[in-house]
């Protein structure tokens, strides 16, 4: 199988992002059936989906991937679809501050992913790692490139299947922030998505 995986530079205040350092960890690990492609994205408006299209066409890779911080979550987050809006709270890296605002004018309302998201999360509760479902990736920067893949594969009608993962911070990202504050550590959070590339790779083996 082979695998894009993607994270996102740092944003905000931030001066490091967790879903970066997940994926340079996995860029030096070997996944038993799986040929990894890996990417960083930039967290801006056009630069980041343009980045992830362009590498998906370059690796072709069977399922993508994509993973993205999210401050404040309590567990490893699997999302479930992506909407068509574009409502950003902060600026990205580019300084778009939008709101309001389709990503594909004549796009479909929503995308589902299409992992296979009831099996990844019982993998990591199952292993004791913190996860959840989600069924929103919120407006930014995240729910945009995982849209935008999904769109890219329905328009192209590619066999690709595509999927999104927000991470929570790193204890030293939430460590100056009153109490509580959840964070996972770095080893616990490359374990989860280890875990779940050989759940993907399983379900992919055994439905192609
Ligand atoms: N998280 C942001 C964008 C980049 C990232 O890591 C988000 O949740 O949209």
């Amino acid at each position: 199988m082979k695998l894009l995986i993607t994270g996102f530079e740092p944003f905000g205040t931030s001066q490091i992002n967790p879903s970066e350092e997940v994926v340079h960890a996995l860029a030096e690990k070997e996944i038993e059936g799986v040929e990894l492609f890996t990417v960083i994205l930039p967290v801006e408006r056009f630069a980041g989906p343009d980045t992830l299209v362009r590498t998906f066409i370059s690796a072709q890779p069977d399922v993508v991937l994509s993973l993205g911080e999210a401050g404040g979550v309590t567990a490893v987050t699997i999302e479930r679809l992506a909407i068509n809006l574009l409502d950003f709270s902060i600026s990205d890296n580019g300084g778009h501050l939008i709101t309001d605002k389709a990503i594909i004018a004549d796009g479909p309302p929503a995308y589902f992913t299409t992992l296979p998201t009831r099996q990844m999360v019982n993998t990591l509760t199952e292993t004791g790692i913190p996860a959840q479902l989600s069924c929103s990736a919120g407006t930014f920067l995240c729910n945009q490139v995982m849209y935008e893949m999904l769109h890219y594969i329905h328009k192209h009608q590619l066999k690709a299947h595509a999927g999104f993962i927000h991470l929570p911070q790193l204890p030293q990202q939430t460590a100056m922030r009153r109490p509580p504050y959840p964070s996972m550590s770095l080893e616990m959070m490359v374990a989860a998505v280890t875990a779940v590339i050989h759940t993907i790779t399983h379900w992919y083996i055994a439905n192609h």
